[in-house]
């Protein structure tokens, strides 16, 4: 192994030069996002520290979002991901944000088809006795980075071919006339359930904001019922408040 000699130095509790050392060397840019760190042991024998020292300063760095752990695979230094500020007062679609901002959406389809709905999707879509709902589940990039996962449920009424969903849903809507004028979302915090971080390419349990979208047509009919997990280290959410009076 090449000596690493950023990992040398002195001043402080032990465990905190090491991480400062650590933090600087990612700052200076002699490690970058995604360079594996050394492991525990590697660290412990270059430095001379031990290994419960070096333990504490990289579970910090993890606890701070600094360093990545991948079991089995080591620590990593995690991407310096840009945010995006969204604001919560516009009723627009995840399309129309990106190119606001320059940014090209793909999407992965997880699923696409017409089914019997959930008891959930009975009552939040309104549906009648024996109605079908039109399913769709993407994975959303923005720039090739992968951003949120949405779940969208519409009447099968509504959106008698979920298939048509190419590229935007509500182009499709917008197309049809069915464009929602009103929605109401709930957002909560939540830690990312394994299958949803790989997917979004974060660390299992990682923070994630689970949001409930429920959209309305002018008449007040439902149109969409979404549930989406963004990616807690990529988005803020913003919203104006204003002095009621
Ligand atoms: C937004 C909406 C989602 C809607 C989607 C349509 C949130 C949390 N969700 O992402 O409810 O279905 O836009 O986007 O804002 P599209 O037209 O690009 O498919």
């Amino acid at each position: 192994l090449a000596p690493a000699g950023w990992l040398t130095g002195s001043g402080g509790p032990r465990y905190l030069q090491l991480r400062r050392r650590i933090q600087d060397a990612i700052a200076d840019g002699v490690i970058s996002e995604g360079d594996p760190l050394p492991s525990e042991r590697e660290i412990a024998a270059l430095t001379d520290l031990s290994r419960v020292t070096v333990r504490k300063a990289v579970a910090e760095l993890v606890e701070a979002g600094t360093i990545i752990q991948r079991r089995g695979s080591g620590s990593f230094v995690a991407p310096n991901v840009a945010r995006v500020e969204q604001s919560l007062s516009r009723l627009t679609s995840f399309t129309e944000d990106m190119a606001r901002r320059g940014m090209e959406v793909e999407s992965t389809f997880i699923e696409r088809r017409v089914c019997p709905p959930s008891p959930q999707e009975t009552f939040t879509l309104g549906l009648s006795a024996g109605e079908l709902v039109a399913r769709v589940a993407r994975l959303r990039r923005a720039d090739g980075r992968p951003l949120a996962i949405e779940r969208a449920s519409l009447p099968n009424s509504i959106l008698p071919n979920p298939t048509d969903v190419d590229h935007s849903l509500y182009a499709v809507l917008d197309r049809m006339g069915l464009r929602p004028v009103r929605a109401v979302q709930r957002i909560s915090a939540i830690n990312i359930r394994a299958e949803d971080a790989e997917l979004l390419d974060i660390p299992a349990g990682a923070a994630a904001l689970k949001i409930e979208r429920v959209s309305y047509l002018d008449s007040g009919r439902v149109v969409e019922f979404t549930r989406s997990i963004y990616r807690g280290d990529a988005y803020d959410f913003v919203a104006e408040l204003q002095l009621s009076g």
